[in-house]
């Protein structure tokens, strides 16, 4: 694969400060040589940075608001272009706000392909509120009703946007939703795997389901990789863990079904807190994760 590595260091979504430290963890723990050991064409892009938008804020509850309306800004237009270019682009973030810039772009490109764009969430999260529900008001919690052309976003990207299906929005590995969150979810039809899904069925099943739907429709896929999708005992390293989360053996085994799939076109690694971490655990297996993601065998 020709894959670009592109820093974005927002951490203005999230609650806590630190996720800007995440790109720069990602590739301490060798992120572009163990894609490059595998065969890959890397080039690292370096950082990317916001574009202003003075004074901007959302009706509701949307704490930095400005910033994370530059960030998109940048972000639908750098993933829109490297697909555009043919290449792989992988996002490092970064908190998950990033999503709403990345994802935007990559189904932007899909319809100007004719393809249709589908996106795997795999987060403890469901990132579904809006600033008019969220409880917290932070932007890395509404990621997917963004794109997904939610209302009380106005502004950011154009009105006209292209917008992702939510039945083309797969989640797998939620453990946290909140309440208004949930009816959303429902009415508006996104998969979720949720924890006891893949407690009763296994994340097996649970891919399987995904790769199926994505190849039948020809489409092309969105993987974002939340940290805290991992149990809090193997990845320490993120703001809002919660416990019961994917094991080692689930995020490998799916990583590597993926890779088998050839169908991942787009990717971001978010939610990364090295000030958080311990010694770089989690940046250490995020990139062991992405090994498997991009063709390493066991055997
Ligand atoms: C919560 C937490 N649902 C919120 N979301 C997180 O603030 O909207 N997403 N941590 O990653
Ligand atoms: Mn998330
Ligand atoms: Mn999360
Ligand atoms: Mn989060």
């Amino acid at each position: 694969k020709d894959i670009v590595l592109l820093g974005a260091p927002v951490e203005e979504g999230a609650g806590r400060l630190g996720c800007a430290m995440g790109p720069a963890a990602l590739r301490l723990a060798g992120i572009g040589p163990a894609l490059e050991k595998l065969g890959h064409k890397v080039e690292d892009r370096g950082n990317l940075a916001p574009e202003d938008i003075p004074g901007f804020t959302l009706p509701g509850l949307a704490r930095n608001a400005a910033r994370i309306g530059g960030w998109t800004r940048t972000l639908e237009r750098a993933s829109h272009a490297a697909l555009k270019e043919g290449r792989l682009p992988i996002f490092l973030g970064g908190d998950h706000s990033l999503s709403m810039g990345t994802v935007a772009g990559a189904v932007r490109h899909a319809e100007e392909q004719g393809r249709k764009l589908f996106v795997l969430w795999m987060d403890a999260h469901a990132d579904f509120n809006t600033p008019a529900t969220s409880p917290s008001g932070n932007m890395h919690g509404m990621s997917v009703a963004f794109f997904c052309g939610a209302d009380g976003f106005s502004g950011i990207l154009p009105d006209d946007r292209p917008a992702v299906a939510p039945e083309h929005v797969f989640m797998c590995g939620i453990r946290s939703v909140d309440a208004d969150e949930r009816a959303d979810l429902a009415k508006a039809g996104v998969n979720v795997f949720d924890m006891r899904f893949i407690d009763e069925n296994g994340i097996v099943a649970a891919m399987k389901r995904v790769i199926e739907t994505v190849k039948r429709a020809g489409g092309l896929l969105h993987l974002s990789f939340d940290t805290d999708f991992l149990d809090p005992e193997i990845a320490p390293g993120t703001g809002t863990t919660v416990r019961g989360g994917g094991t080692y053996r689930e995020a490998h085994v799916a990583m590597e079904m993926l890779y088998d799939s050839g169908l991942v076109t787009s990717l971001d690694i978010v939610e990364l807190n090295p000030f958080l971490d311990e010694r770089g655990k989690s940046a250490y297996l995020l990139v062991e994760l992405m090994g498997s993601l991009f063709g390493q065998k066991i055997f």
